[in-house]
């Protein structure tokens, strides 16, 4: 026999008690694309309590529409110790390109994430943060259904010692702390420099350069550390957004 109301409460129960586990963590990512995934999951590897909003049903941001919602993605040599790691199969279509499925490619990397512990809470979007004299502490979230319905109910926050801006092109938080703290990040100009046009070569080197502190307590990683630094956009080559999300996980490990 199968009560309806069972299954109501083993949904509610199981959400709710690891949501509230969740309210103070070591690490909030915004965005659950490959930087942001790839970031998790190393984090939480190493043991740190990492909780990832995304503002989308499913998680895998621009990785699963691949180039021009062909599923194929394309990783340049130094990205394959990644695809290995995460059990991503690929072959070479010319030296130094090789091709994946970008579904296979998006489930592996959510699959690896969830397992190394990263917390996905999908269908939630990062609409403030908290900021006190040391810095980023926190996130403020709501559903994502309120903020597209424009619906006026007040948001709640949760708090961590490391924010990372994983929400690509539009690197959201990133202006969020730009506008709130008068443009004071540690770009060039104290502002977002703006992502340039497509450079594939340049943009996949300086994703990694710019995979950085942008303020105190908040990192950029993937394509929203080229827009906050000025770097150029890259298409559908993906090793670049692999490598930063490593990359930000080993800094934010430095920091911790
Ligand atoms: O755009 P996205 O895939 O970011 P990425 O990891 O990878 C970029 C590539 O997909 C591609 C590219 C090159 O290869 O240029 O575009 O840098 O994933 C960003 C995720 O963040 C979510 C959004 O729904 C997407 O899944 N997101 C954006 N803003 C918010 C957010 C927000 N305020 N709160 C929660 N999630």
């Amino acid at each position: 026999m199968i009560e309806e109301t069972i299954i109501t409460r083993a949904i509610i129960e199981t959400y709710l008690k690891e949501l509230l586990d969740s309210v103070e963590s070591d690490v909030i990512i915004g965005g659950a694309g490959p930087s942001g995934l790839c970031a998790g999951y190393y984090l939480a590897k190493k043991g740190y309590k990492t909780i990832l909003f995304e503002r989308a049903l499913k998680p895998g941001g621009g990785m699963p529409g691949g180039g021009i919602m062909f599923n194929r993605i394309v990783v340049q040599p130094e990205g394959k110790s990644i695809l290995d790691e995460f059990g991503i199969r690929y072959h070479e279509y010319k030296p130094d390109y090789y091709v994946a499925d970008s579904l296979e490619a998006t489930a592996c990397l959510t699959d690896k994430a969830i397992k190394a512990g990263l917390r996905i809470y999908n269908l939630i979007s990062i609409e403030d943060v908290i900021i006190r004299d040391i810095g980023v502490t926190g996130v403020v979230i709501n559903w994502s259904s309120v903020e597209i319905a424009k619906l006026h109910i007040d948001p709640v926050s949760f708090q961590s010692k490391i924010v990372i801006d994983a929400t690509g092109h539009p690197s959201e938080i990133v202006h969020i702390v730009e506008r709130k703290s008068g443009g004071k990040l540690l770009t060039p100009s104290g502002r977002i420099e703006g992502e340039k046009s497509m450079w594939a070569e340049v943009a996949e080197r300086m994703t990694i350069q710019n995979t950085k502190e942008v303020f105190p307590n908040l990192y950029v990683t993937g394509m929203s550390a080229n827009a906050v630094f000025g770097g150029p956009r890259m298409g559908p080559i993906f090793g670049g957004m692999l490598l930063s999300g490593k990359k930000v996980a080993e800094m934010v490990t430095q920091k911790l």
